[in-house]
């Protein structure tokens, strides 16, 4: 028997069991660091194969973790710094180099003790990619046979030498001219890249690719989007090509279980986003978890979080494998954090729930086709999934609410719960700790035609004005899935930030208001703030170097989040003497335009000074038959449309190309806010007088 009473204290060290790597591994060192408990080095974007984001490091613990000083703070020479950037990326380490990748998909070597730049690769990007959905980021990056691997924003996989930083080859998986970029960090595993692919926005076919990590040839690729006759075909309407434009991107990083030779994945939103009129049935494999054959790509398993989905409920945090016990029986566990405000805990060998998940009657929009049930994991949600009614809205509801053209308040919104920010997991105390927003959106529907590398959304979600935007920073109980202990916070976690923890008893998480924090794993109680003197959006990590342990994290910002930019690096250990910078200006906690009211203004420009998603002027005052002309200096496509309540489009400068313009009169006096409907975290306001 496998599984006898010494099985059970092993799980505390998570995968550590899994079987060697093969004789013929073509990374030996790296493929069993991979499959280890996280120590000196962290080899890949979630620690190990596991996504865990757990170090078995413990000099700095719940005793000391109060002396924590910066060690050294490297600013990465003005790389990704700017309003259109967010800094996401988990640095790695290696044999005491730090490797990290900013927003322009730019690489930096340091020097993981002192934090001198030791190569740089700048990528050279195009910097007019239009199938930038949100924000020029990058998660991420893989290592393995002497090479980092990346993603670029022009659906490049490419790789570099890890001593020189000089490209060793460039795979295309698609252009970005017909929608697709990669934003998530690759996995490297047993001489295989695995990456995802963006473009859930844009009418793509979403994918995994699997590249040999030598030459960079494609070995195989799997659909997220299954064609005629496949796995999941009749879920889609018959006769119909919508498997070959209906999204379902992949935004993080897959894990990957050797003993079970399984890769897993979380898949997006289908496209269009919030119109689900012509695309009938559950839509396979959108906000779904997806587990593969690691060698071939064959379909194993899937479990659908989100039917039929009209709210952009994406699949967007990386999916964590862990071990537990459920009923004193030794499970094989995987999870994600959904923007449902759920966390989905299955079992990892046959994808069915773990603990429980019913299937649960919604309301119903025949419109929208919605499915008649939705998955309803058993124990608590992290986030509250019910809009309070707001005056001026008439209809406001609870997670699956349905919509059509009447704007319809609705939470979790789809750029709440969690989004991109991963999750951590501890095997000491069995909790997952989850970052997660709190927002409500209007929802509404609107026609849309599929154009090949233009926007496919079919509606849009903006937060109403002045409604209030917040987080929640929860460990849930890994087999109970219930609230161990939550905090809640001032500004938004589930979008960029995430979360690791330590066999020293700690959890961090970066903050969007510029600081890096330390908490009790076990209690919640907070331990520990710096202030990084940017927006610290990107999940810390943990190293060691000649004996010394070193907790590190990029600070640049959040172009979603709205947190200051920045393009540092900070590592802190016990042994700093680096005090805290002042704190950067605030990410807003209210929804809508902000700043000053500019008087007798008659051009608003979007995208100005490198901020792509903002309006400059945000709020102007003009007399009443002024014609304000709309004009794009940004690089990516934007609107001006007016917001009303939540209703969309009593005057609209419709889709403007970089460089486009259009004027718009205002006869009447009165208070016009709008939105920019692709992006609609991005308000605007003119009064008229
Ligand atoms: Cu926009």
């Amino acid at each position: 028997m496998r599984r006898s009473r010494r099985a059970i204290p092993a799980l505390a060290f998570g995968l550590a069991l899994l079987g060697p790597a093969p004789m013929r591994a073509a990374d030996p060192e790296i493929d069993r660091l991979l499959q280890s408990p996280v120590a000196k080095d962290w080899v890949t974007n979630g620690g190990n194969l596991t996504n865990q984001r757990y170090s078995t490091l413990k000099q700095i613990d719940t005793s000391n973790v109060k002396q924590l000083k910066g060690a050294w703070m490297t600013r990465l020479k003005g790389s990704g710094f700017g309003g259109k950037y967010s800094f996401e990326a988990t640095p790695l380490v290696k044999d005491g180099v730090m490797y990290v990748i900013t927003g322009n998909d730019d690489v930096f070597a340091l020097n993981a003790k002192t934090g001198e730049i030791l190569w740089e690769r700048w990528s050279g990007i195009d910097q007019k990619i239009t199938s930038v959905c949100c924000g020029w980021v990058n998660r991420g990056l893989a290592m393995g046979e002497g090479m980092l691997f990346l993603g670029q924003f022009d659906a490049n996989v490419v790789a570099l030498d890890v001593k020189t930083g000089k490209e060793v080859w460039r795979t295309p998986i698609e252009v970005w001219q017909d929608g697709y970029g990669i934003t998530s960090a690759p996995l490297y595993y047993d001489g295989i890249v695995y990456s995802g692919i963006t473009g859930g926005e844009y009418g793509v076919r979403g994918r995994v690719t699997a590249l040999e990590a030598k030459t960079g040839k494609i070995l195989w690729r799997w659909y997220t989007l299954p064609g005629p006759g496949e796995v999941g075909a009749d879920t889609w309407p018959t006769g119909t090509d919508h498997f070959s434009r209906g999204g379902a991107a992949i935004w993080n990083t897959p894990a990957l279980d050797p003993q079970l030779g399984l890769v897993y994945f979380a898949v997006g939103n289908c496209g269009p986003d919030y119109d689900g009129s012509m695309r009938e049935g559950d839509n396979l494999f959108c906000a779904s978890i997806v587990a593969l054959k690691a060698k071939t790509g064959e379909y194993a398993w899937h479990f659908q979080q989100v039917h039929h989905d009209i709210w952009d409920y994406d699949a967007a945090s990386p999916v964590v494998l862990f071990d537990t016990v459920v009923n004193g029986q030794p499970r094989k566990g995987i999870a994600e954090a959904g923007r449902t405000g759920w966390v989905y805990i299955l079992d990892r060998t046959s994808g069915k729930p773990l603990i429980g998940i019913e299937e649960r009657p919604v309301p119903q929009e025949p419109r929208q086709k919605t499915a008649k049930t939705q998955p309803f994991p058993i124990g608590d949600a992290i986030v509250p999934q019910c809009a309070e009614p707001l005056e001026g809205y008439e209809r406001a509801g609870c997670i699956f609410e349905v919509f059509w053209e009447e704007p319809t308040l609705i939470q979790p919104s789809g750029i709440g719960g969690t989004n991109w920010s991963p999750m951590s997991y501890n095997p000491d105390t069995g909790s997952f700790y989850v970052p997660a927003t709190i927002r409500t959106s209007a929802f509404s529907r609107y026609d849309t035609k599929f154009v090949k590398g233009k926007r496919f959304d079919g509606g849009t979600q903006a937060a109403p004005i002045g409604s209030s935007m917040s987080g929640t920073f929860t460990a849930v109980g890994g087999n109970t899935n219930k609230i161990a202990w939550q905090k809640k916070t001032p500004y938004r976690l589930g979008g960029g930030s995430g979360s690791t923890t330590t066999a020293g008893g700690i959890v961090l998480r970066g903050d969007p208001g510029g600081e890096i924090l330390a908490y009790d794993a076990k209690t919640g109680e907070q331990l520990w703030q710096f202030q990084t003197g940017f927006g610290a959006e990107a999940p810390p990590m943990v190293y060691e170097v000649d004996g010394d342990e070193y907790i590190a994290i990029a600070a640049g910002g959040n172009q979603g989040v709205g947190s200051a930019n920045g393009d540092a690096v900070w590592a802190f250990s016990l042994k700093g003497q680096l005090n805290p910078l002042w704190p950067p200006p605030p990410p807003p906690t209210i929804a809508g335009p902000t700043g000053p009211v500019t008087e007798g203004v008659d051009t608003v420009k979007i995208g100005d000074f490198n901020i792509e998603y903002s309006y400059a002027p945000r709020r102007a005052r003009v007399k009443a038959g002024t014609a304000v002309t709309f004009k794009n200096v940004g690089d990516t496509p934007h609107t001006a449309t007016a917001f009303e309540n939540g209703r969309i489009g009593s005057w609209d400068t419709g889709v403007l190309d970089s460089g486009e313009s259009k004027a718009v009169t205002f006869d009447k006096p009165g208070n016009y806010y709008y939105i920019c409907t692709p992006h609609p975290w991005m308000y605007g306001q003119i009064i008229v007088e």
